[in-house]
Formats: structure tokens, sequence, C-alpha cells
């Protein structure tokens, strides 16, 4: 892995500096090929494992758009938010060997990380926020995968207008990068009720669509195939890349 990742870099590096040649050559197929070929790697290994960019408290954007289904709109999750999540609490099972019910208190008193990125989103905006939360590496350790499982899946409230539920899926890798997280606060406050509250995921490495919102259950499975159409997310069903690296 580290070999190819230094490959896939070098390659790319030298590509970048070579602008005139790269002009002549843009009508040649099989530099176009490697080209493309670099690019593939650079998605596929840096993507998930390099480290996401992050900004200062300066470049927090002032507009970051909302961008989901409608809040979800239940009795239960209503009846939940009027109780300002107090009796919510987050399942946390499947191949781990200590399955959790978590509070949002017992949450808020496990080790906090905080990150200041980008979230990129499939559509084509960007904006910058303040996360801060639980690493999924900290729940990991917490619930203790078993020897088989490879996905953490993501369940959450919401749903589409046929009434499909909104899902998401990381590997274990994917899972246990340092900037994985289950956000509880955005930019200092508690996650709004349309921005995911009480729970969601930031994965800055990863297109928006990954970061789900609205997170009630985190379930780690050895395949994705039994979970709907077997693609690992709502949008990945729908022909979404699952990998979406950045
Ligand atoms: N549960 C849920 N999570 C979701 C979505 C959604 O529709 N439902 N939309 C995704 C998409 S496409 C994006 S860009 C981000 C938007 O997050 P924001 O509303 O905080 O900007 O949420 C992601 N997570
Ligand atoms: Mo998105």
């Amino acid at each position: 892995m580290k070999r190819k990742l230094f490959i896939a870099t070098s390659l790319s590096a030298a590509l970048a500096g070579c602008g005139a040649v790269g002009t002549k050559l843009t009508g040649n197929q099989g530099f176009q090929s490697v080209l493309h070929t670099a690019e593939d790697l650079n998605l596929k290994l840096i993507g998930t494992h390099g480290l996401a960019h992050e900004y200062s408290l300066g470049e927090i954007s002032g507009d970051f758009p909302i961008n989901s289904f409608d809040t979800p709109s239940d009795a239960l999750y209503k009846h939940l938010a009027r109780a300002a999540f107090r009796p919510f609490r987050l399942i946390v099972d499947g191949m781990v060997d200590r399955p959790q019910r978590l509070s949002l208190a017992q949450l808020a008193a496990m080790p906090q990380a905080a990150q200041i990125t980008r979230h990129d989103c499939v559509e084509g905006w960007s904006a910058i926020a303040q996360w801060s939360g639980v690493t999924l590496s900290d729940m990991l350790a917490l619930t203790g995968p078993r020897a088989g499982a490879h996905y953490v899946v993501f369940h959450t409230f919401d749903r589409d207008a046929n009434g499909l539920p909104y899902y998401e899926s990381l590997s274990l890798a994917q899972a246990m990068h340092p900037q994985a997280l289950l956000a509880l606060r955005q930019n200092g406050a508690p996650i709004p009720a349309d921005r995911g509250a009480p729970v969601r995921l930031k994965v800055p490495t990863q297109l928006g669509y990954k970061s789900a919102k609205w997170v009630r259950h985190i379930e780690v499975v050895a395949s994705l195939d039994h979970l709907f159409a077997g693609k690992g997310g709502y949008w990945e069903d729908q022909g979404y890349e699952w990998y979406a690296g950045i």
C-alpha cells in the first residue's frame, strides 16, 4: 500500500511540473490514460488515507448550506427533539464485543476531538466549519469490533419521499481515520436539528454524502450485501461511488 501511494504521488507530482510538455501531449491518448491512472490511484490511495487540510477559526464559512432530506418529522424524532435529546440513545452494535447504548451526556463525557475542515458536496459547493465530538476510532475502541468485521454502517432517522431510509457506511479502515468524527457540535454549538442533531458524521476526506446526518444506530458488519440494495449507502444504491475519497 505504501509503495503504491508513493508511485501515485510522485507520478502526479512529475506531471504537475511539466505544463509545457503537458500541453503538447493533451491529444495523446496514451499520456491521457497515464494521467487518469495517476488520478485514480490518488483518489483511491490518498483519498481516505491522508489528512484533510485543517483551517483556522477565521476561515470558517459564514454561509454553510443545508443539503439533505427534510429534518425528520416522525413522532419519535419530534419527541426526542422536544426533550433536548435527553432520552436519545446512540446504539452501537453488530459484530462488536461490547455493544453500547449511549446518551448524549455519555458521548460528551468521552474525549472530544475538534477539527476545522471543509465539507465538499458532490453537487459542487464547499463550506468550512468547526466540528467537535467523538472520533469513530474511540467509538470502535470502546465497542471492540470482532474478527471478520469489515464495515461500519450508519443508520439515520430520516427517509426520502418514498420512505426509504438514508444510511451510509465506511470500511473499518476509513472509520479509524483520525478525522472521522461523530460530531456533537458545529462551530461551538450543539448540532442544530436541520444540520443532523443530535449526532452526525463528519468525514472530511470523503464527499459530503458520506457524512450522514441524524445518526441513530451504528452497526458493525462483515458485509454490506444484506443492507437495502447492497451498495453501502442511500446514494450508492442509486449509482454514486461508495469510496468517494476527495
Ligand atoms: N441523513 C442524511 N444525511 C445526509 C444527507 C441526507 O439527505 N440525509 N445529505 C448528505 C449530503 S449530500 C450533504 S452535502 C450533507 C449536507 O450537510 P449539511 O446539510 O450540514 O450541509 O449531508 C449529507 N448527509
Ligand atoms: Mo452533498
